[in-house]
């Protein structure tokens, strides 16, 4: 039987008791802040590995966004023995796979294609998964991540396990037909989930009133019978904060809830954009640039004397190598060889399965 405290667990570290509000230690508030470093630090990196020409595929940068991965999975149970709390997270979402246990390493070789990344050179960027570490990744039509994380969630209500499970989506997401359906579904079904909005601002090119007539995304939730909570998604405290107290409410067997973080996607949608952000007003950026959620915490650390300046700068000294490290590292391996783009892909043809075209039975013989 899987140990359910997780105290043996390398993910779920234990800390000294709590000496500081929302009930975090020093340990902790530091490894939060410690999140949130390695999160920009790798999508630095990830930038220059970029212009470089090493990445394959897009980079979708969360610069502004990093305390909404990083304060939600802060807030869940992180397990590697596959007893844990489940993610899935959005291309935006490093922040939190990387609390979850996803490896830098992976990181820069999934977007780099080498063929010893998860994926093998198939996928690209933080789209793999990890059931044991209890994330799915991202799936790229949009909305259908909840129909997904809906059906693993019921299957942990319908086997009484104490697990949730938590998926992020935009705000450009949410106005698909896959999300409404699957949202209905999981309101339905109480599946023990919650959905986090990010509300950027931005679907691409278009701007949020041009995509919805509601202010806020927490209106969506009650047509469903669903509870909402919105809250400022620069402030990783706040978030955590929400989400901890959602995931007590979804644990407790009232359903699903919502959680939108309102903040500001202070990049392109990609960073291969034509006209980067041409469409964003500048003084809108620059204003949302007062409102990073790293450099707010950092003073927030020091105002409170949860970190002294010498701690914070090793942590940002560490992560940065840490992610130089990762990188430098993935270059030198290799890309899959060619003839391993087949295997796994071609069933071996001999034996159909039950539900292939000519298994099924003649309707016209009914
Ligand atoms: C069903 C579907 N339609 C269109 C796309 C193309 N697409 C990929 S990302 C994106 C914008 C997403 O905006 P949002 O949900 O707000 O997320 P953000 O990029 O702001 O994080 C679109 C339209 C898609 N992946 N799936
Ligand atoms: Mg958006």
């Amino acid at each position: 039987m899987a140990d359910r405290t997780g105290a043996a667990d390398p993910l779920c570290r234990t800390y000294a008791v709590s000496d500081s509000t929302y009930g975090l230690s020093r340990a902790e508030l530091q490894d939060v802040y410690r999140a949130l470093c390695v999160t920009r630090a790798a999508e630095e990196r990830l930038e220059l590995l970029q212009k470089q020409g090493h990445v394959s595929g897009g980079v979708y940068r969360c610069l502004g966004q990093e305390a909404g991965a990083v304060g939600a999975a802060f807030a869940l149970r992180r397990r590697t023995d596959g007893t844990g709390d489940m993610l899935c997270h959005t291309i935006r979402g490093a922040g939190a796979l990387f609390l979850f246990g996803g490896e830098l390493i992976d990181y820069f070789r999934q977007y780099m294609a080498k063929g010893t990344s998860p994926t093998r050179g198939r996928e690209a960027n933080v789209h793999w998964f990890d059931f044991d570490k209890g994330f799915v990744g991202p799936v790229s039509p949009l909305g259908t991540m909840i129909e997904i994380m809906a059906g693993m969630t019921l299957s942990f209500r319908l086997r009484g396990e104490d697990r949730i499970g938590m998926v992020f989506y935009g705000d450009g997401a949410s106005s698909t037909g896959a999300w409404h359906e699957g949202l209905n579904f999981a309101a339905v079904q109480r599946c023990p989930m919650i959905l986090m909005v990010e509300n950027n601002q931005w679907a691409f090119s278009t701007p949020t009133h041009k995509n919805t007539r509601v202010s806020s995304f927490t209106e969506k939730g009650p047509g469903y019978g669903i509870g909402a909570e919105s809250v400022d998604g620069t402030d990783v405290l706040a978030v955590f904060d929400a989400v901890r107290r959602a995931a007590t409410r979804v644990r407790a067997g009232e359903g699903t809830r919502m959680v939108e973080l309102r903040y500001f996607r202070r990049k392109g949608h990609a960073q291969h954009d034509p006209h980067p952000q041409d469409y964003v007003d500048p003084d809108l950026i620059r204003a949302w640039e007062k409102k990073d959620p790293l450099d707010l915490y950092r003073a927030r650390m020091l105002e409170n004397g949860w970190a002294s300046e010498e701690e914070l700068v090793a942590i940002e000294r560490e992560t940065f190598d840490e992610c130089r490290e990762a990188a430098e590292a993935a270059i030198t391996e290799p890309y899959p060889d060619g003839p391993d783009a087949v295997t796994d892909v071609y069933t071996d043809q001999t034996t159909p399965h039950p539900w292939t075209r000519a298994d099924r039975p003649d309707p016209t013989l009914a």
